[in-house]
Protein backbone atom coordinates (compact mmCIF):
# COMPACT_ATOMS: atom_id res chain seq x y z
CA UNK A 1 0.00 0.00 0.00
CA UNK A 2 2.72 2.62 0.86
CA UNK A 3 4.51 1.93 -2.24
CA UNK A 4 1.33 2.43 -4.19
CA UNK A 5 1.06 5.60 -2.79
CA UNK A 6 4.80 6.57 -2.91
CA UNK A 7 4.22 5.54 -6.78
CA UNK A 8 0.86 7.54 -7.05
CA UNK A 9 1.93 10.81 -5.02
CA UNK A 10 5.24 10.96 -7.60
CA UNK A 11 3.55 9.93 -10.48
CA UNK A 12 1.33 13.22 -9.50
CA UNK A 13 4.33 15.21 -9.00
CA UNK A 14 5.42 14.76 -12.34
CA UNK A 15 4.65 17.10 -15.30
CA UNK A 16 5.32 14.50 -17.61
CA UNK A 17 2.83 12.08 -19.35
CA UNK A 18 3.81 8.83 -20.72
CA UNK A 19 5.44 8.79 -23.73
CA UNK A 20 3.30 8.40 -26.94
CA UNK A 21 2.69 9.18 -30.55
CA UNK A 22 1.97 10.86 -32.13
CA UNK A 23 2.74 13.72 -30.18
CA UNK A 24 2.02 17.67 -30.36
CA UNK A 25 3.34 19.67 -27.85
CA UNK A 26 2.77 23.52 -27.75
CA UNK A 27 4.10 26.57 -25.01
CA UNK A 28 1.42 28.40 -23.24
CA UNK A 29 -1.91 27.54 -22.76
CA UNK A 30 -3.05 27.71 -26.55
CA UNK A 31 -5.72 24.80 -26.50
CA UNK A 32 -7.10 25.48 -30.16
CA UNK A 33 -3.33 25.38 -31.66
CA UNK A 34 -2.90 22.35 -30.17
CA UNK A 35 -6.25 20.82 -31.12
CA UNK A 36 -6.02 22.75 -34.43
CA UNK A 37 -2.44 20.62 -35.26
CA UNK A 38 -3.78 17.38 -33.36
CA UNK A 39 -6.73 17.25 -35.45
CA UNK A 40 -4.19 17.88 -38.70
CA UNK A 41 -2.71 14.88 -37.78
CA UNK A 42 -5.71 12.83 -37.02
CA UNK A 43 -7.04 13.48 -40.85
CA UNK A 44 -3.77 11.99 -41.94
CA UNK A 45 -1.83 15.71 -42.41
CA UNK A 46 1.80 15.71 -42.07
CA UNK A 47 3.75 16.55 -38.81
CA UNK A 48 4.21 20.39 -41.24
CA UNK A 49 0.81 20.69 -42.06
CA UNK A 50 0.14 20.19 -37.77
CA UNK A 51 2.62 22.76 -37.09
CA UNK A 52 1.47 24.75 -39.67
CA UNK A 53 -2.11 24.56 -38.34
CA UNK A 54 -1.57 24.65 -35.49
CA UNK A 55 0.05 28.16 -35.43
CA UNK A 56 -1.62 29.90 -38.07
CA UNK A 57 -5.22 29.54 -35.52
CA UNK A 58 -2.82 31.23 -32.81
CA UNK A 59 -2.43 33.69 -35.40
CA UNK A 60 -6.27 34.00 -36.65
CA UNK A 61 -6.94 34.02 -32.74
CA UNK A 62 -4.49 36.40 -31.43
CA UNK A 63 -3.64 34.43 -28.94
CA UNK A 64 -2.89 36.14 -26.00
CA UNK A 65 -2.22 39.46 -27.78
CA UNK A 66 1.38 38.19 -28.63
CA UNK A 67 0.95 36.42 -31.70
CA UNK A 68 -0.82 37.74 -35.09
CA UNK A 69 -2.13 40.76 -35.88
CA UNK A 70 -3.32 43.74 -33.89
CA UNK A 71 -0.39 43.18 -31.05
CA UNK A 72 3.22 44.27 -29.85
CA UNK A 73 3.18 47.45 -31.85
CA UNK A 74 6.43 48.37 -32.09
CA UNK A 75 8.15 52.32 -31.66
CA UNK A 76 6.36 53.64 -34.34
CA UNK A 77 2.72 52.08 -34.07
CA UNK A 78 3.28 48.79 -36.60
CA UNK A 79 2.58 45.24 -35.43
CA UNK A 80 5.12 42.98 -37.39
CA UNK A 81 5.59 39.58 -37.09
CA UNK A 82 8.34 37.11 -37.09
CA UNK A 83 7.45 33.15 -37.39
CA UNK A 84 9.47 29.88 -38.58
CA UNK A 85 8.94 26.20 -39.99
CA UNK A 86 11.48 23.45 -39.74
CA UNK A 87 11.06 20.02 -41.60
CA UNK A 88 13.35 17.26 -39.24
CA UNK A 89 13.33 14.82 -41.85
CA UNK A 90 15.20 16.99 -44.33
CA UNK A 91 16.29 20.15 -42.12
CA UNK A 92 14.85 22.34 -44.39
CA UNK A 93 13.93 25.82 -42.53
CA UNK A 94 11.48 28.31 -43.68
CA UNK A 95 11.54 31.80 -42.02
CA UNK A 96 10.19 35.23 -41.96
CA UNK A 97 10.56 38.43 -39.93
CA UNK A 98 9.69 42.03 -39.22
CA UNK A 99 6.82 40.85 -41.92
CA UNK A 100 4.21 43.48 -42.81
CA UNK A 101 0.55 43.58 -43.66
CA UNK A 102 0.41 39.38 -44.01
CA UNK A 103 -1.60 37.84 -40.85
CA UNK A 104 -0.49 34.48 -41.78
CA UNK A 105 2.90 34.58 -41.28
CA UNK A 106 3.69 30.76 -40.63
CA UNK A 107 2.13 30.52 -43.88
CA UNK A 108 5.01 32.66 -45.40
CA UNK A 109 7.21 31.06 -43.36
CA UNK A 110 6.09 27.40 -45.09
CA UNK A 111 6.15 29.16 -48.45
CA UNK A 112 9.83 30.03 -48.18
CA UNK A 113 11.11 26.60 -47.10
CA UNK A 114 8.93 24.99 -49.85
CA UNK A 115 9.02 27.53 -52.95
CA UNK A 116 12.81 29.18 -52.64
CA UNK A 117 16.41 27.72 -51.68
CA UNK A 118 16.84 30.74 -49.07
CA UNK A 119 15.92 30.34 -45.25
CA UNK A 120 15.12 33.50 -43.92
CA UNK A 121 13.12 36.38 -45.45
CA UNK A 122 12.97 39.81 -44.44
CA UNK A 123 10.77 43.17 -44.05
CA UNK A 124 9.57 44.75 -47.18
CA UNK A 125 11.04 42.31 -49.08
CA UNK A 126 9.37 39.54 -47.06
CA UNK A 127 5.91 40.83 -47.84
CA UNK A 128 6.16 41.53 -51.25
CA UNK A 129 7.18 37.53 -51.49
CA UNK A 130 4.66 36.84 -49.66
CA UNK A 131 1.65 39.12 -51.85
CA UNK A 132 3.27 37.52 -54.98
CA UNK A 133 2.63 34.26 -53.41
CA UNK A 134 -0.75 34.84 -52.98
CA UNK A 135 -0.79 36.04 -49.44
CA UNK A 136 -3.32 38.40 -48.97
CA UNK A 137 -2.39 42.17 -47.98
CA UNK A 138 -3.86 44.14 -45.07
CA UNK A 139 -3.32 45.96 -42.45
CA UNK A 140 -2.73 44.63 -39.17
CA UNK A 141 -3.21 46.91 -37.02
CA UNK A 142 -6.30 47.15 -34.42
CA UNK A 143 -8.11 49.25 -31.99
CA UNK A 144 -6.48 47.70 -29.41
CA UNK A 145 -3.23 48.23 -30.89
CA UNK A 146 -3.91 51.98 -31.88
CA UNK A 147 -4.69 52.13 -28.01
CA UNK A 148 -1.66 50.68 -26.80
CA UNK A 149 0.56 52.80 -29.10
CA UNK A 150 -1.60 55.98 -28.31
CA UNK A 151 -1.18 54.97 -24.25
CA UNK A 152 2.11 54.80 -25.00
CA UNK A 153 3.19 57.69 -26.66
CA UNK A 154 1.06 59.93 -23.97
CA UNK A 155 3.56 58.58 -21.53
CA UNK A 156 6.57 59.92 -23.38
CA UNK A 157 7.59 56.26 -24.48
CA UNK A 158 8.02 54.15 -21.69
CA UNK A 159 9.34 52.21 -21.41
CA UNK A 160 11.13 51.27 -24.45
CA UNK A 161 14.12 49.02 -25.29
CA UNK A 162 16.56 51.97 -26.03
CA UNK A 163 19.80 52.23 -23.47
CA UNK A 164 22.45 54.94 -23.23
CA UNK A 165 20.53 57.45 -25.61
CA UNK A 166 18.51 60.62 -24.93
CA UNK A 167 16.00 61.68 -27.12
CA UNK A 168 16.20 65.24 -28.83
CA UNK A 169 15.87 67.74 -25.92
CA UNK A 170 13.06 69.58 -27.00
CA UNK A 171 11.01 66.29 -27.14
CA UNK A 172 9.99 63.62 -25.12
CA UNK A 173 10.35 60.54 -27.60
CA UNK A 174 13.14 60.06 -30.14
CA UNK A 175 15.13 59.89 -32.54
CA UNK A 176 17.08 59.56 -30.25
CA UNK A 177 21.17 59.86 -30.17
CA UNK A 178 23.53 58.51 -28.17
CA UNK A 179 23.84 60.45 -24.92
CA UNK A 180 27.04 61.76 -25.54
CA UNK A 181 25.28 63.75 -28.31
CA UNK A 182 22.19 65.18 -26.41
CA UNK A 183 23.73 65.02 -22.93
CA UNK A 184 19.87 64.40 -20.93
CA UNK A 185 17.72 62.31 -18.87
CA UNK A 186 17.45 58.61 -18.50
CA UNK A 187 14.78 58.15 -20.87
CA UNK A 188 15.32 54.61 -21.61
CA UNK A 189 13.89 52.19 -19.77
CA UNK A 190 13.32 48.29 -20.20
CA UNK A 191 10.19 47.69 -21.28
CA UNK A 192 7.68 44.92 -20.10
CA UNK A 193 9.56 41.56 -21.03
CA UNK A 194 6.54 39.84 -19.30
CA UNK A 195 3.96 40.40 -21.56
CA UNK A 196 4.72 38.36 -24.54
CA UNK A 197 3.41 34.60 -25.38
CA UNK A 198 4.84 33.27 -28.75
CA UNK A 199 3.73 29.93 -30.04
CA UNK A 200 6.27 27.36 -30.52
CA UNK A 201 5.23 23.49 -31.14
CA UNK A 202 6.55 20.74 -31.73
CA UNK A 203 4.82 17.83 -33.61
CA UNK A 204 5.98 14.14 -34.09
CA UNK A 205 4.01 11.29 -35.90
CA UNK A 206 4.58 7.26 -35.54
CA UNK A 207 6.52 6.96 -38.62
CA UNK A 208 9.43 9.11 -37.01
CA UNK A 209 8.92 12.70 -39.17
CA UNK A 210 9.14 15.57 -37.00
CA UNK A 211 8.47 19.07 -37.58
CA UNK A 212 8.57 22.78 -35.06
CA UNK A 213 7.82 26.17 -35.57
CA UNK A 214 6.90 29.17 -33.94
CA UNK A 215 4.75 32.40 -34.39
CA UNK A 216 4.81 35.85 -32.70
CA UNK A 217 4.61 39.56 -33.37
CA UNK A 218 7.66 39.89 -30.77
CA UNK A 219 8.14 42.34 -28.40
CA UNK A 220 5.42 45.74 -27.10
CA UNK A 221 7.66 49.28 -28.43
CA UNK A 222 10.31 46.87 -29.85
CA UNK A 223 12.25 49.32 -31.98
CA UNK A 224 11.56 49.07 -35.57
CA UNK A 225 13.11 46.30 -37.98
CA UNK A 226 13.70 44.60 -34.25
CA UNK A 227 14.13 40.63 -35.17
CA UNK A 228 13.24 38.13 -31.72
CA UNK A 229 14.69 34.88 -31.57
CA UNK A 230 11.49 33.03 -32.50
CA UNK A 231 12.23 33.34 -36.50
CA UNK A 232 16.20 32.08 -36.21
CA UNK A 233 16.83 28.41 -36.44
CA UNK A 234 17.99 27.14 -33.38
CA UNK A 235 16.74 29.54 -30.96
CA UNK A 236 13.53 29.89 -31.56
CA UNK A 237 12.83 26.04 -32.86
CA UNK A 238 14.93 23.08 -33.94
CA UNK A 239 14.09 20.16 -35.04
CA UNK A 240 15.75 16.78 -36.53
CA UNK A 241 13.70 13.41 -37.00
CA UNK A 242 16.90 11.48 -35.29
CA UNK A 243 17.02 13.54 -32.47
CA UNK A 244 13.81 15.53 -31.20
CA UNK A 245 12.58 19.15 -31.62
CA UNK A 246 12.19 21.88 -29.33
CA UNK A 247 11.04 25.46 -29.19
CA UNK A 248 11.47 28.67 -27.49
CA UNK A 249 9.38 31.62 -25.97
CA UNK A 250 10.54 34.75 -23.77
CA UNK A 251 12.90 37.41 -24.09
CA UNK A 252 14.32 36.27 -27.90
CA UNK A 253 17.02 39.31 -27.53
CA UNK A 254 18.70 37.77 -24.51
CA UNK A 255 17.88 34.04 -25.64
CA UNK A 256 18.92 33.96 -29.31
CA UNK A 257 22.25 34.51 -28.02
CA UNK A 258 22.62 30.75 -26.64
CA UNK A 259 20.68 28.75 -29.41
CA UNK A 260 18.68 26.81 -26.45
CA UNK A 261 16.47 25.12 -29.07
CA UNK A 262 19.56 23.94 -30.62
CA UNK A 263 21.50 22.86 -27.50
CA UNK A 264 18.60 21.14 -26.49
CA UNK A 265 18.01 19.04 -29.31
CA UNK A 266 21.61 18.17 -29.55
CA UNK A 267 21.31 16.70 -25.87
CA UNK A 268 18.67 14.38 -26.73
CA UNK A 269 20.19 13.47 -29.07
CA UNK A 270 23.18 11.88 -27.20
CA UNK A 271 20.45 10.61 -24.79
CA UNK A 272 19.48 13.75 -22.38
CA UNK A 273 15.98 13.15 -21.48
CA UNK A 274 13.42 16.06 -22.54
CA UNK A 275 13.29 17.58 -19.36
CA UNK A 276 16.89 17.63 -18.41
CA UNK A 277 17.88 18.60 -21.96
CA UNK A 278 15.05 21.74 -20.91
CA UNK A 279 16.85 22.84 -18.25
CA UNK A 280 20.31 22.71 -19.79
CA UNK A 281 19.28 25.26 -21.99
CA UNK A 282 17.90 27.29 -19.50
CA UNK A 283 20.39 27.14 -17.00
CA UNK A 284 23.10 28.07 -20.15
CA UNK A 285 21.14 30.96 -20.32
CA UNK A 286 20.75 31.62 -16.56
CA UNK A 287 24.63 31.32 -16.10
CA UNK A 288 24.81 34.83 -17.67
CA UNK A 289 21.68 36.34 -17.68
CA UNK A 290 19.84 35.31 -14.13
CA UNK A 291 16.75 37.91 -14.73
CA UNK A 292 15.70 36.78 -17.86
CA UNK A 293 12.05 35.83 -18.96
CA UNK A 294 11.98 32.65 -20.90
CA UNK A 295 10.78 29.30 -20.98
CA UNK A 296 11.60 26.22 -23.66
CA UNK A 297 9.65 22.75 -24.48
CA UNK A 298 11.58 19.26 -25.52
CA UNK A 299 10.50 16.39 -27.05
CA UNK A 300 12.24 13.46 -28.53
CA UNK A 301 11.97 10.61 -30.76
CA UNK A 302 9.95 8.42 -28.48
CA UNK A 303 7.60 10.76 -27.42
CA UNK A 304 8.92 11.79 -24.22
CA UNK A 305 8.76 15.44 -23.58
CA UNK A 306 9.80 18.10 -21.07
CA UNK A 307 9.75 22.13 -20.78
CA UNK A 308 11.47 24.30 -18.11
CA UNK A 309 11.24 27.79 -17.45
CA UNK A 310 13.82 30.29 -15.65
CA UNK A 311 12.48 31.27 -12.31
CA UNK A 312 11.30 34.85 -12.03
CA UNK A 313 8.60 37.46 -10.67
CA UNK A 314 5.85 36.72 -12.82
CA UNK A 315 7.09 33.12 -14.10
CA UNK A 316 6.82 30.64 -11.22
CA UNK A 317 5.17 28.29 -13.45
CA UNK A 318 5.14 27.47 -17.14
CA UNK A 319 1.99 26.21 -18.60
CA UNK A 320 2.22 24.19 -21.97
CA UNK A 321 -0.49 22.02 -23.97
CA UNK A 322 0.26 18.40 -25.13
CA UNK A 323 -1.85 15.81 -27.30
CA UNK A 324 -0.61 12.89 -27.88
CA UNK A 325 -2.40 9.09 -28.60
CA UNK A 326 -3.03 8.38 -24.82
CA UNK A 327 -4.76 11.91 -24.47
CA UNK A 328 -6.51 11.79 -27.56
CA UNK A 329 -7.05 15.50 -27.04
CA UNK A 330 -5.18 18.60 -25.99
CA UNK A 331 -4.09 18.75 -21.84
CA UNK A 332 -2.83 21.46 -20.38
CA UNK A 333 0.39 20.45 -18.35
CA UNK A 334 3.00 22.40 -16.23
CA UNK A 335 6.39 22.90 -14.89
CA UNK A 336 7.65 24.92 -12.18
CA UNK A 337 10.44 27.24 -12.70
CA UNK A 338 14.04 27.05 -11.22
C1 LIG B 1 10.54 37.46 -29.06
N1 LIG B 1 10.58 35.28 -28.10
O1 LIG B 1 10.23 38.06 -30.07
C2 LIG B 1 9.71 36.29 -28.65
C3 LIG B 1 8.66 36.71 -27.72
C4 LIG B 1 8.12 35.59 -26.90
O2 LIG B 1 6.89 34.75 -25.25
O3 LIG B 1 8.48 34.51 -26.94
N2 LIG B 1 7.26 35.76 -26.06
O4 LIG B 1 11.47 37.81 -28.34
Amino acid sequence: MFTFLLICTLTSLLPLGHASLPLVINTWPFKNATAAAWSALQSGGSVLDAVERGCARCEMEQCDGSVGYGGSPDESGETTLDALIMNGDTMEVGAVADLRRIKNAIGVARAVMEHTEHTLLVGESASVFAENMGFIAEDLTTNKSVNIFSEWLKGSCQPNYRKNVSPDPSKSCGPYRPKATWKQSKRARHANIHAHDTIGMIALDRDGHAAAGTSTNGLTHKVPGRVGDSPIVGAGAYVDSLAGGAAATGDGDVMMRFLPSYLAVELMRAGVDPSAACKSAISRIKRHYSEFFGAIICANTTGHYGAACNKVPGLTKFHFMVANSETNTPVLKSVDCF
